[in-house]
């Protein structure tokens, strides 16, 4: 299973491309031969991004300044792909990120619509267009990126662990309504990851960001990269229907074991 090769050929849209697990999904996916559409709000770093994959593995690529939030541009995106593009064999539904980390009570409305719009709304109408072309191929595969964050909630994660249990809940639904369709639906549930995630929850400030990766091995994106190609990759018969994946050295969102610093001589 590991050694086929069945993504050669295939289209691939990976939403939230701009970035961490999207870029390094972008990149993995492009060294298989896949075609691949990037999306995100950085149409800049998609254009760097698109240069280097045709450079690298000569695979075609198309890529598009798309807000996943805006219900209006996904449709546009959809309704304007290239030819080349048209049919979507695999969906990475990436774009998502936290605003926050405290008590609900001193959360920002602001912030919560935010983290619905993009974690939940965003993913749902990049989910929906694309299943109206899977129906019609009677084929495809979705990857819904979760969290741990959906699965263990936590407190002063509040309404980002919603939007995320709300992702499960949704992809474990639409995997019965799928299953006539020959359509697969796997959830990626990531525990600590070092990307621009944290840098984004905190509002900018790099050093409260770096503090949540310090002493720890945490995962890195091409980790994630790794599993959503594997999951990919399968067999048509096989689907990885939901896949926890944390680093060795966490138990749980709040379960984390740091190295300790070693004594001065
Ligand atoms: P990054 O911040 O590195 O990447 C987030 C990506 O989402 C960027 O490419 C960003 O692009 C895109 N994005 C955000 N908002 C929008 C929007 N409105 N429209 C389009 N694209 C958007 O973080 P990660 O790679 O870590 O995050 C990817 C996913 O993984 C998220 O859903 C996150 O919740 C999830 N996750 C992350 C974990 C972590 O610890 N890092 C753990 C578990 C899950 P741009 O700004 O250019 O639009
Ligand atoms: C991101 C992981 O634990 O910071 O989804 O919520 S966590």
């Amino acid at each position: 299973m590991i050694n086929a090769n069945r993504l050669a050929n295939k289209t691939v849209l990976i939403t939230g491309a701009s970035s961490g697990i999207g870029k390094s999904c972008a990149q993995l996916f492009a060294s298989y031969g896949a075609k691949i559409i990037l999306v995100a709000r950085r149409i800049e770093r998609l254009n760097i991004l698109k240069e280097q994959l045709q450079q690298q593995h000569q695979v075609q690529v198309y890529c598009h300044q798309l807000d996943v939030t805006d219900l209006a541009g996904v449709k546009d995106f959809f309704a304007t792909l290239p030819d080349a593009f048209k049919s979507i064999d695999v969906l990475v539904n990436n774009a998502g990120l936290s605003l926050g980390l405290d008590h609900f009570v001193n959360s920002k409305a602001g912030d919560w619509n935010t983290m619905i719009d993009t974690n939940l709304k965003g993913l749902l109408y990049v989910a929906q267009q694309t299943l109206n072309i899977m129906y019609k191929q009677n084929s495809g595969h979705i990857i819904n990126i979760g969290s741990i964050a959906g699965i263990m909630p936590y407190a002063n994660g509040t309404v980002y662990c919603a939007t995320k249990a709300a992702v499960q809940a949704f992809s474990t639904a639409l995997r019965q309504e799928c299953i006539e369709k020959n359509i697969k639906v796997t959830l990626i549930a990531p525990g600590l990851l070092n990307t621009e995630f944290s840098a984004v929850r905190f509002y900018g400030d790099q050093e409260k960001a770096d503090s949540v990766y310090a002493n720890i091995d945490p995962l890195l994106p091409q980790d994630i990269a790794d599993l959503i190609v594997y999951c990919a990759n399968a067999p048509s018969h096989v689907n990885l229907a939901e896949v926890m994946i944390m680093p060795t050295c966490q138990a749980g969102p709040t379960m984390v074991k740091r190295k300790t610093a070693k004594a001065q001589p």
